[in-house]
C-alpha cells in the first residue's frame, strides 16, 4: 500500500474545559490556568487554519477536563474509525460527541467493549502499519480491537512496549512520511530505526512530540527550540506553537486533535 503522507484534511479539535484545573496530571506544579490554556488552544486551531486544515471545534463539557485531547476518544484509519474507551475511566464520557463528529463526516465508526481500553496517543501510523504503545492507558485487548478495525483497511498493528511514560506518542512522533523524532530517554531510537524510518533526537522533554502537517512542514511546541532546529537543518519547514500550559497537564502537540486525512492518503 504505502500511501503517502498528505496534508491533513480536517481536524476535530474541542475547546478547553471550563473544569480544565482538575485535568488529570503526573505532576502537581499549582493551580491549572484555563484562559492560559484556551489562548494556547486557539493558537493551536489558527496553526492549523494557517496550514490548510479545515479545524472542526466542538463545545467543551465542565464534566470533563480533559475533553481538549480529542486524540485519545478515536483512530480514524480512512474510511473505517474505532471509537477508544480510554484507559483513564474520567475521560469515557468524552467519545460520544466525538463519535457523533465523525459520523457526520461520513465515517464508519466501531466500538470496542470492556475490558478493552485505548487511547489514540499510543497509536502511531507510519503508512500501512500501526505502532501502538502497550501501556496503562492502552491494553492487550485494545490492541486486538483496533487491530480489526485495521485490517478492514488493509492496515496491520505492531505493539510497542512501553515504560513509565503515559502515551507511544510522548516518545516518538513523526515529521514527516521518513522522519521519526524520538526522545531517547523513553524509548530506544533502534527501535524506531527499525521501523525503517530515519531519527531526529529529541533534546527537549515534550520536544518529542510534534505533528506532520504534509509537504514537509511540521509544528513542534515552542518549548522545545533546539528540537525545532534540528529539523530544520533536515530541511523541514517547522512551525511552532506555544503550549506550555497544556503540557502541565501532560497535553502534547497530537493530543489536541483528531486528524482526518484525504481520500487514499494518511496522516500521522
Ligand atoms: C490525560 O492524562 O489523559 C490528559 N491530561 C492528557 C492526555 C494527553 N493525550 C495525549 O498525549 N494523546
Amino acid at each position: 500500500m504505502n500511501e503517502p503522507l498528505v496534508p491533513i484534511r480536517a481536524a476535530l479539535l474541542r475547546e478547553v474545559s471550563p473544569g480544565w484545573a482538575r485535568a488529570l496530571r503526573e505532576d502537581d506544579d499549582g493551580p491549572l490556568d484555563v484562559d492560559a490554556a484556551r489562548r494556547q488552544h486557539h493558537a493551536y486551531a489558527q496553526a492549523l487554519l494557517r496550514a490548510g486544515v479545515a479545524v472542526a471545534v466542538l463545545p467543551a463539557d465542565e464534566r470533563q477536563p480533559d475533553c481538549c485531547f480529542t486524540e485519545d476518544t478515536a483512530v480514524v484509519l480512512g474510511r473505517h474509525a474505532l471509537a477508544t474507551r480510554p484507559g483513564a475511566a474520567s475521560r469515557r464520557a468524552e467519545v460520544r460527541p466525538v463519535v457523533d463528529a465523525l459520523v457526520g463526516l461520513g465515517c464508519i465508526v466501531h466500538r470496542m467493549a470492556p475490558p478493552a481500553t485505548l487511547e489514540g496517543g499510543d497509536v502511531l501510523r507510519v503508512a500501512d502499519v500501526l505502532y501502538v504503545g502497550r501501556s496503562r492507558r492502552t491494553n492487550n485487548a485494545g490492541i486486538e480491537a483496533l487491530a480489526r478495525v485495521a485490517a478492514l483497511e488493509g492496515l496491520r498493528v505492531v505493539p510497542v512496549e512501553l515504560g513509565e511514560q503515559m502515551h507511544l506518542k510522548g516518545a516518538v512522533t513523526l515529521a514527516d512520511a521518513g522522519t521519526a523524532v524520538v526522545d531517547a530517554a523513553l524509548l530506544d531510537p533502534a527501535v524506531v530505526e527499525g521501523w525503517g524510518l530515519a531519527v531526529v533526537e529529541a533534546v527537549e522533554p515534550v520536544g518529542a512530540n510534534v505533528l506532520a502537517l504534509g509537504r514537509g512542514r511540521v509544528l513542534v511546541p515552542a518549548v522545545a527550540p533546539v528540537t525545532a532546529h534540528r529539523l530544520r537543518e533536515r530541511g523541514l519547514t517547522v512551525r511552532t506553537v506555544e503550549g506550555s500550559e497544556i503540557h502541565r497537564a501532560d497535553g502534547r502537540l497530537t493530543c489536541l486533535s483528531l486528524r482526518i486525512p484525504h481520500a487514499g492518503g494518511w496522516c500521522a
